[in-house]
């Protein structure tokens, strides 16, 4: 899907002494990392996100757990499940997100290319489907 894809991150380790894995910038991680955040213990039923981004990359990764990604451009959607800490979603801009389904143990780091700024946020969905027509 058009400023979306799913990252397979290779890790280190066996099952005998569990595993690894390093996640890099402009390596594993396309891009440079200004910031990490993570959300955890969301209630059963809370739904998260509900915005798109106008100028940042982000990677989701689900450390912990599960939780569904609804995807919208518009005229698309489409919904990932994470539930493993070896896949990262990278989402672009223009991108309507909304979390949800999170296990009561779901852990999720994102890693984002550039500073908190609410400015950067687009959270009335019209306001989204207008910034995407034009
Ligand atoms: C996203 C999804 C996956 C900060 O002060 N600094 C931060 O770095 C972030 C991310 C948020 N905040 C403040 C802004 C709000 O007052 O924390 C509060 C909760 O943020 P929000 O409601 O946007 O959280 P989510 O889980 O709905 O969305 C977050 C990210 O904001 C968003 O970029 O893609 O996680």
């Amino acid at each position: 899907m058009e400023n979306i894809d799913i990252l397979e991150f290779n890790f280190i380790g066996s099952e005998d002494r569990g595993y690894l894995i390093a996640l890099e910038e402009n390596k594993n991680i396309p891009f440079d990392i200004k910031r990490v955040y993570y959300t955890y213990n969301v209630p059963k039923g809370v739904k998260r996100g509900f915005h798109a981004h106008k100028n940042l990359e982000q990677v989701l990764v689900c450390l912990n757990g599960s939780i569904k990604v609804k995807c919208d451009y518009g005229t698309l959607e489409k919904t990932y499940v994470l539930d493993n800490p070896s896949k990262g979603l990278y989402i672009r801009n223009n991108v309507w997100r909304e979390i949800y389904d999170y296990s009561e143990d779901a852990v999720l780091v994102v890693l984002a290319s550039q500073l908190y700024s609410e400015d950067d946020y687009i959270r009335d969905y019209s306001e989204f489907i207008e910034s995407i027509s034009n």
